[in-house]
């Protein structure tokens, strides 16, 4: 969303020219629905997503510098801003029914809306609802087939959004920490919310560090010598994320991790409040490598790292590489591990 008013009338307006296509997908765990559709002629992606209860307040303890948290105190927490409520039925000891609740745009919103406009095919493959499957992504599977497909990515514009971060100021007004040293400008980088997080609830914590320096594109170049700055940018994180946020996220509920494939090939970090299960496969194993296995690993991994790793992840069939390589390379996969084909299904109901 927008940062200041002319831009949250724009988003505004943006979403009044919405015209509804169809359903990509809908997610009951995490309260969400993607919608394809158009604005002034073009595919656009609305996303909306309930938000979480609110139950905490922060307020200053009048008798020392510190802050403390009150629990379900607020007009709008919990069980305070029930309205309404309508009885389903009961049984026993056991009550259920539906409620109305008391919302309001900055303490309680109804649900955050995100907008991918005008979309690319990527971007509609992505949300689409979509067959998985695991494959194994070999050094020279990367080569062949994986390389090709980030090097087209990071030239065609995907990654404008990042530019805009580190040098066109986009997004200043929530950058939580940024990091540079003179001595060092490679090392630097940005913290900020994802775009995932409505930067309200703490329970869904999300934040994103983004790096100065473009050469690692992703896991795949990590390399032992860049150990030691994965171990001082985790240290940093981990130290000054909780500070930021008056220490309602220690550091050792921060998961830091890392995914492989990610959709933008530019080196960054996920941070995100390890109470937060409701990522989906953003947090799944075959995508999510935790940053501290990551800078374990690369004392096994010889000099080269990453690059020369069998990599197992878990792609859709929407997704480029899986149309141009990663099925057949599958395909092959399974023959060799003596992996019988499915049987032809047939219908014995019919
Ligand atoms: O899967 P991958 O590691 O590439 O994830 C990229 C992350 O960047 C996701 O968690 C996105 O929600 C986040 N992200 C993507 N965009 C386009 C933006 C953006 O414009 N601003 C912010 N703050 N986060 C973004």
């Amino acid at each position: 969303m927008g940062d200041n008013d002319a831009d949250a009338v724009d988003f505004r307006a943006l979403i009044d020219e919405f015209r509804f296509s169809r359903v990509l997908n809908s997610n009951p765990q995490t309260k969400q629905i993607s919608l394809l559709g158009t604005i002034k002629g073009q595919d656009a992606i609305v996303t909306l997503e309930k938000t979480h209860f609110q139950f905490d307040k922060v307020v200053n303890n009048p008798n020392s510098s510190t802050l403390s948290l009150h629990q379900c105190e607020s007009e709008y927490s919990c069980m305070n801003s029930i309205q309404t409520l309508k009885p389903i039925a009961n049984n026993d000891i056991y009550f259920w029914g539906m409620s109305v609740m008391k919302q309001d745009l900055e303490l309680n919103p109804t649900a955050k809306i995100n907008l991918i406009w005008p979309a690319t095919q990527v971007h509609i493959e992505k949300y689409d609802k979509q067959l998985c499957h695991m494959v194994r992504e070999t050094p020279e599977i990367y080569k062949r087939i994986v390389k090709p497909y980030v090097d087209d990515m990071v030239n065609n514009g995907r990654l404008q959004w990042v530019q805009n971060i580190l040098y066109n100021g986009a997004e200043s007004d929530r950058v939580v920490f940024k990091y540079f040293d003179q001595e060092s400008p490679k090392d630097g980088f940005v913290v900020l919310p994802d775009m995932k997080w409505d930067g309200v609830n703490m329970d869904a914590l999300y934040l994103v560090a983004i790096v100065h320096r473009d050469d690692i594109k992703s896991l795949r170049d990590l390399r032992p010598e860049h150990q030691q700055w994965l171990i001082d940018m985790k240290n940093k994180i981990r130290s000054v994320v909780p500070s930021c946020y008056n220490y309602l996220v220690p550091a050792d509920q921060l998961r830091l991790f890392i995914h492989y494939q990610p959709s933008y090939y530019h080196f960054h970090i996920h941070i995100v409040n390890v109470r937060h299960s409701g990522l989906g496969d953003g947090i799944a194993v075959g995508k999510a490598h935790l940053i501290e296995d990551v800078i374990e690993n690369l004392n096994y991994m010889g000099p080269e790292g990453y690059m020369n790793r069998t990599m197992t992840y878990v792609i859709g069939e929407n997704h480029h590489l899986w149309k141009n390589g990663l099925e057949q390379e599958l395909e092959q996969q399974l023959k060799d591990d003596g992996i019988p084909e499915p049987p032809e299904i047939t219908n014995d109901f019919e």
